[in-house]
């Protein structure tokens, strides 16, 4: 990290709330709940009415929180696709569970009993997977993997990636054992595809039977931001975390300093938990609070060049008319000026250059997707931006490259009048 920390989320997934299952404390019928991830703070989403401690929760499990296996006794598992050989069959068992009331049975039978289940990743993205198998002491030995389809390779144990089919984790023994491991989905550049799908894979291929239960996938979150809202100024934003659904488990991962129209939390590392929720502390006197944007999720520290110059600058969306005698009449449409943040690096390497125009501009597919970026986080500025169509850079002696300008514009806000 240089002298400025530059974070930044592009694309179109890098929105928790977009891949998990969002709830809220209350809801305005009109302006439901996933206009906070529709990618345009422009459309807003209101509560129903000024509650206390008005929450936004997402359960942000990638596989839908099917990894329970829960459901009755003998159905195929749901969610999960079925790929068995022979006489090998996958179902629910209501007679061993490692939580709740049932699990994954797999049986052998003449060949194997396997069952998989797809989340969306993205590419680099920080990644843990958690699970409970059991086998049987004889012959049944159960097993879980992961794979990435589009280059074919497995996780291992210790977080690499390899062409040999790997197993994560394996227990023959007939008792319950749990496990995690925290991993980076292969680069932009190894995918070749900024956002791969991954296949976790439970099988049971020796005989006999053997067991699967919670399985949970969770990216690593260090970040919450929003953008365009109507909070009280003696509101306190704070950022949870709990592990089941804030009943026990309810951490205070961070507190926001309100910011007028935009603000965020970061937090100093990623943090693995399946829930959180933005928590708005006291009554909102002056009615219903609205929130354009919403986002959680995991940053990417820029390599910043060392002539790293943003150039900041505002936008007010207005309408002008001029009478005809010359006079000037400017009305203001927006209830916020707009900020743009101008790019005119140096970048000193290859490396530095190719990880601006992967993580920026690539990702967001010129102006076709959303730009989260904090130009320094020694600031409270953030911006919901979009990028130029174009991105030019000259490249000069010693692998330098020089940027032209290249503009991030912050999406417009609600209208004044809504
Ligand atoms: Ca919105
Ligand atoms: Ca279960």
């Amino acid at each position: 990290m240089g002298l400025i920390d530059v974070r930044v989320m592009a694309g179109e997934r890098f929105n928790l709330l977009e891949r998990g299952t969002v709830t809220s404390s209350s809801e305005d019928p009109l302006f439901l709940r996933n206009r906070l991830w529709d990618g345009r703070p422009s459309g807003d989403y209101r509560f129903a009415s000024a509650g206390t401690d008005d929450t936004i929760t997402v359960d942000g499990d990638l596989l839908g929180g099917l990894g329970n296996f829960e459901g009755a006794d003998a159905i195929d598992p749901p969610g999960w696709t079925e790929s068995n050989s022979g006489t090998g069959n996958c179902e629910i068992d209501t007679a061993q569970k490692n939580s709740g009331s049932s699990s994954l049975l797999m049986l052998a039978g003449t060949g194997f009993g396997q069952a998989y289940r797809e989340f969306q990743a993205r590419a680099g993205e920080w990644i843990n997977i958690s699970w409970a198998i059991r086998g049987d002491a004889g012959t049944g030995v159960a097993k879980v993997r992961v794979q990435n389809p589009r280059t074919g390779r497995y996780l291992t144990p210790g977080a690499a990636w390899t062409s040999t089919l790997t197993n994560l984790a394996t227990q023959a023994a007939a008792a319950w054992a749990t496990g995690n491991l925290t991993f980076q989905v292969e680069d932009f550049r190894t995918n070749l595809y900024q956002d791969p799908v991954l296949r976790v894979i439970v099988i049971n291929d020796t005989g006999g039977s053997a067991w699967a239960d919670d399985v949970y996938v969770t990216s690593g979150v260090d970040i919450l931001t929003v953008h365009g809202h109507t909070i009280d100024p003696l509101i306190v934003p704070q950022f949870r975390s709990s592990t089941d659904n804030f009943a026990a488990s309810d951490t205070l991962e961070g507190t926001a300093t309100l910011d007028p129209p935009s603000f965020y939390v970061l937090l100093g590392a990623r943090v693995y938990r399946r829930y959180w929720r933005l928590k708005l502390v006291g009554l909102n006197v002056s009615g219903p609070i609205q929130l354009g944007e919403m986002v959680i999720g995991q940053t990417t520290s820029l390599l910043v060049p060392y002539e790293y110059k943003p150039r900041l600058g505002r936008l007010r969306d207005r309408v002008a008319t001029t009478a005809d005698f010359g006079e000037q009449y400017v009305y203001p449409r927006a209830r916020w000026s707009r900020r743009t943040l101008q790019l005119v690096s140096h970048y000193e390497s290859l490396v530095q250059y190719r990880q601006a125009v992967d993580e920026i501009y690539e990702r967001a597919a010129g102006d076709a997707h959303p730009i989260v970026i904090v130009p320094d986080t020694a600031l409270p500025d953030v911006l919901f931006a979009k990028g130029d169509q174009k991105h030019e850079a000259t490249r000069t002696l010693l692998t330098r490259y020089d940027e032209h300008s290249w503009t991030l514009t912050e999406m417009p806000f609600p209208s004044a009048e809504s």
